[in-house]
Parts: structure tokens; C-alpha cells; sequence
């Protein structure tokens, strides 16, 4: 019944993607072009280089070619997004021959401004639509904004938990992150400690709020025992690799990186899965957390206004003319309070 059950939910879920494909707009030729990287320049707003509500910015979409067999000529780039907090200002350039693996920008900036009411930290989704040769190709990127506040840490109240032995479906432990609204801008996952006797039985995934998952290490350590004290962060110099000895005490890079889960929802439940793919050997989760980084976001200033009318006359009592020029003040005019001595 079961089964009947989980295959009638496939079929279902499968039509309906089926059905999302056939009711999307249809997607260019999948040119061998992609993202390589984005340079943003403020040009109006808070003046402080950094992404934010209310800036107008300037883009310079870095793409490169990955076809070897082909020079793309006579090159011309659209940009367009689907965020409504976004307005693009100057939307098209040309962009010099894509060679392959050479990256290259559009020869005039692109312009966006975001809207004041557009939430810290949430990122931009862009599609650059490129004329080629070849035909047309889309090449999707994302604008991050705001910038890195100050790491919490948050530790897991959901241990200990066994992780069930050669079960795919694996454990999910989770730690609740409080407070509403705020986004990502840096994660860090603490295995503070797991009992296991074989490590290499297991694959650790980080899972956002909204569902996005980063997997942390699998099937690394071989038949070594534990994690002790293990940090994934991004900005470490080494993944977990076949060589690492267990129980991996220290900081390693994650097998895929955290900072796809800037600009996710921060508050809510986040979750550690544990997947033990060879039954034999057991253990549990012990003790482990998050150190989340929230996006922030500077104001804008506050709307240009007509100049401040001309002070009213000076009323100049004795406390000097605050110039500090050394002139002598010249003799008060009107009545003015004794002041004591
Ligand atoms: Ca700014
Ligand atoms: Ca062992
Ligand atoms: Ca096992």
C-alpha cells in the first residue's frame, strides 16, 4: 500500500513538473556560456559599496565560454529579472567575442536600482539573455546584497539521536533559529561530537529553512570512529578529504559550499541530516549547531529637502562668534541675560 501510495505520489509530482516545463516560456539554446562572475559599482544611494535597498548600481556581467570548438561573434546582452523590487535602468550591451574560457563583460554597465522596500539580504535573480552567432542563449545569476553582521551561535536542543544504520532516508536532528524575517549572509555548521564506528558510512547535509541543502562531508574517514569537534566553514583551506584522518577535529571547507544559502530565510528550522548508507556499523549524534551571520543593511539618507532657511540674527551673548579667528566679537545689541560669575 505503501508503495502504491509513494508511486502514485511520484506520477503526481512528476506530471506536475511536466506540466511547469510546458507552461514555462520556451528556454533558449543551451549554449555552452555561463556565469563567471559579477562586478557591482553603487552609483546612487548610501554611498557605502554595498548592495543594498534603495541603491541605483551599475553590473558588469562576467560570462565565459566553455565550447572549445567555437569563437561566439557578434555578441549582444539583455538583462532582465523577475524580482519585482527591481527596476533595470540601462538594459542592453553589446559584449566583445566570447573565446572559449576567457571571461567577458558587457562593454557598457548594465544599471538596476532596488527598491527601499526590498528585504536586507535577499538575493537579485537575473537572466542575461545573449544574441550569438550561434543563437541565443540565457545565462542566470544572482546579486547578493547587504552585508555580514556578527555570528551566532545556535546549538541543537534535538540530541542525542541514533542514526538509523543503512537507511537512506538517514536522521534529521534540527535546531530551531528564532525571531521572524532577516536573511543569510554566512553559515558555519559546529559537529560538536558523533559517536560512530565507521565514518565512512556517513554523509552529513545542511538543509535551510526554505529547503536548500549543502552537503557537508560523505563517506570521508574510512573505518575511523567520531566526529570531535569538526567546524565546516567556508573560509578553511581544506575540505575532509580520503587522507583526513578521523574524528576530523578542526576546521574543514565543506564538500559543497555554505555560501549558497546566503540570502535564505534565517529564522525557522534548520536541519542536520545524517545518512549511514552500510548497515554493520552504528552510532549517534551527540551534540552539534549552526553559526549564522545575518545580512544588514545601512539606510539611505533621507530625501533631498530645499536648503534650511538663513538663521534668524546672531543674539551673541558673550559666548564668542565661533569662527575661533580671534576677531573681536562686536558689541551685543540687544538685552541679554546677566550671567553669573
Ligand atoms: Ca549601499
Ligand atoms: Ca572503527
Ligand atoms: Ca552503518
Amino acid at each position: 500500500m505503501k508503495r502504491m501510495i509513494r508511486t502514485h505520489l511520484r506520477q503526481v509530482v512528476t506530471a506536475a513538473a511536466m506540466m511547469a516545463l510546458a507552461a514555462a516560456p520556451a528556454a533558449h539554446a543551451d549554449l555552452a556560456v555561463q556565469h563567471d562572475s559579477l562586478a557591482v559599482t553603487e552609483t546612487a544611494g548610501n554611498g557605502n559599496g554595498v548592495a543594498e535597498p534603495g541603491d541605483t548600481l551599475a553590473l558588469t556581467e562576467n560570462v565565459m565560454s566553455l565550447d572549445g570548438s567555437q569563437t561566439f561573434t557578434g555578441v549582444s546582452g539583455t538583462l532582465a529579472t523577475t524580482s519585482s523590487d527591481v527596476t533595470v535602468g540601462s538594459a542592453s550591451s553589446a559584449y566583445a567575442d566570447l573565446v572559449f574560457g576567457v571571461p567577458t563583460g558587457n562593454a557598457s554597465p548594465f544599471s538596476a536600482s532596488l527598491s527601499n522596500t526590498m528585504e536586507c539580504g535577499a538575493s537579485v535573480p537575473f537572466t542575461l539573455t545573449l544574441q550569438t552567432s550561434a543563437g541565443p542563449t540565457d545565462v542566470p545569476f544572482d546579486l547578493p546584497t547587504g552585508s555580514a553582521g556578527p555570528f551566532t551561535a545556535y546549538d541543537s536542543a534535538d540530541v542525542p539521536r541514533a542514526i538509523p544504520d543503512g537507511d537512506t532516508l538517514g536522521l534529521s536532528s534540527t535546531v530551531t533559529i528564532g525571531g521572524s524575517g532577516g536573511r543569510v549572509k554566512g553559515m558555519r555548521v559546529r559537529i560538536g561530537h558523533i559517536t560512530h564506528t565507521y565514518d565512512g558510512d556517513l554523509t552529513l547535509t545542511l538543509i535551510s529553512p526554505d529547503g536548500r541543502s549543502v552537503k557537508l562531508v560523505g563517506a570521508k574517514g574510512g573505518s575511523g570512529d567520531d566526529f570531535v569537534d569538526t567546524v565546516f566553514d567556508d573560509a578553511a583551506t581544506a575540505p575532509i578529504r580520503s587522507t583526513t584522518l578521523a574524528p576530523f577535529t578542526g576546521t574543514f571547507q565543506p564538500a559543497q559550499p555554505l555560501s549558497a544559502l546566503d540570502g535564505a530565510p534565517l529564522a525557522g528550522t534548520w536541519t542536520l541530516k545524517i545518512v549511514d548508507g552500510s548497515p554493520g556499523d552504528i552510532g549517534t549524534l551527540d551534540a552539534w549547531g549552526v553559526d549564522a551571520s545575518p545580512a544588514l543593511c545601512a539606510p539611505q539618507p533621507p530625501p533631498s529637502s530645499p536648503p534650511p532657511p538663513p538663521p534668524p540674527p546672531s543674539h551673541d551673548c558673550g559666548q564668542g562668534n565661533g569662527l575661533g579667528n580671534g576677531k573681536a566679537k562686536p558689541k551685543p545689541q540687544h538685552d541679554c541675560p546677566s550671567r553669573p560669575h
